[in-house]
């Protein structure tokens, strides 16, 4: 008690931070409790290996204890005759110190322990090789700025599988297909860039949480890969993960043979296209000898393949690996392989089946040092899938999960969506394959088939942004999905405990307010995107980012929820539908069935059901769509406020920044909600039984408003703006928006709904009356150029006192293409202030008071 009551009372302001550090800020410990206890720590450390990897393990323990407990290790060679951290590999330890062996540690595991040997306490840090080492290190580290108590040290531990590694979408040219965070850190106009300085510290943030490994350009791969001059420039980079047990590899473009081969094929099986694929492995073995391996996707979204000369994906991934092979390299073929060209009048036309249909008959058919990479859910990395039934599907085949930390469907990061808890509800589902239990964990750790390889492959897509993912709280999922490699079995809280004392502070007000907004934040996202499994309903066709649902229907993509005038949802079923439910195994697959045993969350994503079929919750499908996208943007707008209470507790500049982002998430939460409903009611032609849907009663819309300049347009689709019309201010300097206030008088917040492009910063300044209450710059980077679900924003102004009759106007002026678009103006009379504690709402009231 006495020592939260200290923490508290010691404000944390003025102090910026970038987010540049991530979770290994080692922030100075201000406990007096834990500075007295760590008073006991040694003042040395010897390393008995000297090798690359454990060095780093020793700079990064004498660096993190400077940093926490204000103290230099000294460093030795040898056992000292006094207390001592003592960091070595099995063998290593066993000569110095016998005594501490902790028994067989495998490849990358560690011990932990505490021993008393020559009167003195040594602090051992044992790997099973020189990366585990590095891992134990970090785990202590972490257990330091978590402020655990260090004198009962004792920890063993093991990774759950060899492959953990992040691929990045990073193309030659610097760009990053669905990164958020800036420009690659790799890549610039087609080569390696010259300073790679930064890939060494995103390798570090790996290695703290036990990442092995790092794909570093996109899946969608050019050929200019395999050229001599970036094979050069990857040894730079290869360089740079090395201290850290991080291997480098590479997405490959099958065709390569052919657009930089020159040769005259790429089928995998003709002699010349092995020979010079042999040559280019060579070659890339003779510059980086621990390089990982490939990553390949082939035959799918436009991507060349083996099918192109009747080849299957077992041939072209086998070709290659029997080339890694002797090297310990691996290949990773994504089981991502869909025909995006599917006929949606065919009502058996299914994406969702392909990868089962595709890789179940070549199971047993690969080298085994394939692994097969595959998507958690079915379709691509929706809110929420079902897993992904191939998983139960290759029992001699190596696979893999792919999850997708960088969050392409999942807010981009403009929103917070700590995705953790949705990684663990795929990871702990059981497909009951032979009748016993399987985890989807189980199956990709290896265990549950006896499969030789297996693990964990996260898309990270960080940038050069100071703070790697653009938003500060989507570090926790790169910190999680490193964790959750880890350790499948740790819990949503426990990882978001940890990132949170280590990237914010230990105080219990932060840890408990910033897990709170983590842990509600993918139910949040789901409730006000797509519920009851019928898809992220985000444009599909283009950013992927804003609502836009009709885009997934009536095309080839096959993302489709079959919507009508009478229900909704993919008839999956093996009695009437597409069939797609058969692919799980039976246990799994009776479940799915039948509707009485259906879970509600996944409904849509397998069945046909009319809008007021009822949930086993009890609610109607159309009524819960509109209860959910309403409970979803109530909890957006709850995190902003939960957030507050941060103030003065964190520094000012991440403080500031997540402020900012939770209030355009709050807002943007309103547009999905809206968006969502308001598709939903016309299509059902289902009122909403508590009259939000299309009542709007305090909000003005700019086309009713009086315009001087701006001319009304209609927005499409049509439910992403209020009354499916916006206003645009084109061929002006600037234009106006003005309206009379007939509300009762009062304190309230004015929103003001604007869109923003990604290009053209125009600016906006509201007055009541004549004078001026609020200004700002639409400056977002938006991914859209056009009015639309993805663009549109909101400015909220806290406060404002009206009186019946004040006229409140708009002032918007364009800038480059963007017309400074208008929406309508949202006049929410304030409930909950002190004012009105105090018994007064007036804003006459309110104003004598100054
Ligand atoms: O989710 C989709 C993305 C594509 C991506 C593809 C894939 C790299 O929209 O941008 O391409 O999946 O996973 O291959």
């Amino acid at each position: 008690m006495l020592c939260i009551a200290v923490m508290l009372a010691v404000p944390v302001t003025g102090h910026a931070e970038t987010g540049a550090a991530g979770w290994l800020r080692y922030a100075a410990i201000r406990n007096p409790e834990t500075l007295r206890r760590d008073q006991a720590l040694p003042a040395g450390v010897v390393l008995l290996d000297r090798s690359p990897v454990p060095l780093s393990a020793e700079q990064e323990l004498v660096r993190g204890v400077r940093s926490m407990l204000d103290r230099t290790l000294r460093i030795d060679d040898t056992l000292p005759e006094e207390d001592a951290f003592v960091l070595g590999t099995a063998s290593e330890i066993e000569g110095a110190l016998p005594q501490a062996r902790a028994g067989t540690l495998q490849p990358e595991s560690f011990s932990l322990s505490v021993v008393h040997a020559h009167g003195h306490a040594y602090w051992v840090i044992e790997g099973g090789d020189a990366r585990g080492v590095l891992y134990g290190t970090f785990r202590l580290l972490a257990k330091m700025g978590t402020e655990q108590d260090l004198a009962m040290l004792h920890d063993s531990e093991s990774p759950s599988a060899p492959i953990r590694w992040v691929n990045q979408w990073d193309n030659i040219d610097g760009s990053i297909e669905r990164g958020y965070a800036g420009r690659s850190i790799f890549f610039d106009n087609g080569a390696v860039r010259e300073d790679v300085s930064r890939t060494g510290e995103y390798a570090r943030l790996l290695a703290s949480v036990g990442i092995d490994g790092c794909t570093v350009n996109n899946v969608n791969a050019s050929p200019k890969m395999l050229s001599p001059e970036m094979i050069g420039g990857l040894a730079r980079i290869a360089d740079e993960f090395r201290p850290w047990g991080v291997r480098l590899s590479i997405s490959v473009a099958l065709n390569s043979p052919q657009t930089l081969g020159g040769l005259s094929t790429f089928d995998p099986l003709n002699p010349q296209v092995i020979a010079w694929w042999q040559s280019r492995v060579d070659a890339l073995y003779a510059q980086i000898p621990d390089f990982g391996g490939f990553v390949v996707k082939a035959d799918s979204e436009g991507q060349p393949g083996p099918s192109q000369y009747g080849r299957t994906p077992a041939d072209a991934a086998n070709m290659l690996a029997r080339m890694l092979k002797p090297h310990g390299g691996i290949l990773l073929y994504r089981a991502f392989v869909y025909n995006h060209h599917l006929d949606w009048n065919d009502m058996k036309a299914d994406r969702a089946r392909a990868a089962y249909d595709i890789f179940h008959p070549l199971d047993g058919k690969f080298e085994d040092n394939v692994v097969v990479q595959i998507k958690y859910g079915p379709i691509d990395f929706q809110v929420r899938e079902p897993v992904s039934p191939i998983f139960a599907g290759l029992r001699k085949t190596s696979e893999a999960i792919e999850l997708q930390v960088t969050q392409e469907y999942t807010g981009q990061a403009h929103h917070a969506v700590f995705l953790i808890p949705l990684w663990k509800e795929s990871l702990d589902f059981d497909l009951h394959a032979d009748n016993r239990s399987t985890t989807v964990a189980s199956i990709v750790e290896g265990k549950a088939f006896h499969h030789a390889l297996g693990g964990f492959v996260g898309v990270a897509n960080v940038g050069l942004d100071a703070n790697w993912m653009g938003h500060p709280l989507s570090m926790a999922n790169l910190y999680g999905f490193g964790r959750l490699a880890w350790n499948p079995e740790l819990t949503s809280a426990a990882i978001a405990e940890e990132w949170t004392r280590l990237t914010f502070s230990n105080n219990p007000e932060v840890a408990s307010t910033v897990d709170g907004i983590l842990l509600h934040s993918w139910h949040a996202y789901e409730g006000y995107t797509g519920s009851l499994g019928i898809g992220t309903l985000t444009d599909i066709l283009h950013a992927h980012y804003g609502p836009g649902i009709e885009s997934a229907e009536r095309n080839g993509w096959g993302q489709w929820f079959r919507a009508d005038h009478q229900g909704v949802g993919m008839d999956r079923t093996v009695a009437t539908g597409t069939g797609y439910i058969g692919q799980y195994p039976p246990e799994v697959a009776k479940r799915y069935e039948s509707l009485a045993t259906m879970p509600d969350s996944l409904l849509l994503f397998f069945h046909h059901v009319p809008w007021n079929y009822r949930l086993h919750n009890g609610q109607t499908v159309i009524q819960y769509t509109y209860n959910a996208h309403y409970a979803g943007a109530e909890e957006a707008a709850q995190f902003m406020t939960d957030w507050k209470r941060l103030d003065g507790l964190i520094d000012d500049e991440r403080y500031q920044k997540v402020l900012d982002l939770l209030i355009y998430q709050s807002g943007h939460a309103v547009v999905w909600r809206d968006a969502v409903c308001n598709w939903a009611k016309s299509m059902s032609g289902i009122p909403d039984d508590r009259g939000r849907v299309g009542h709007y009663p305090d909000r003005i819309e700019a086309e009713n408003m009086k315009l001087t300049g701006y001319t009304v347009v209609d927005v499409t689709p049509p439910e992403t703006a209020s009354g499916a019309k916006g206003v645009v201010c084109e061929g002006q300097a600037s234009c106006m928006a003005e309206t009379v206030f007939h509300g009762a008088s009062g304190w309230y917040d004015l929103g003001v709904e604007y869109f923003d492009y990604r290009s053209g910063d125009s600016t906006f300044r509201v007055f009541l009356n004549q004078q001026l209450i609020g200004e700002w710059t639409a400056d977002n980077t938006l991914p859209a150029e056009r009015m639309n679900g993805d663009t549109s924003s909101r400015k909220t102004l806290d406060g404002i006192p009206l009186r019946t009759g004040d006229t409140i106007r708009i002032e918007g002026t364009p800038d480059g293409n963007e017309p400074a678009p208008l929406d309508y103006i949202a006049v929410d009379r304030i409930v909950s202030r002190t004012d009105k504690a105090a018994g007064s709402n007036s804003p006459d009231a309110a104003q004598t008071k100054h």
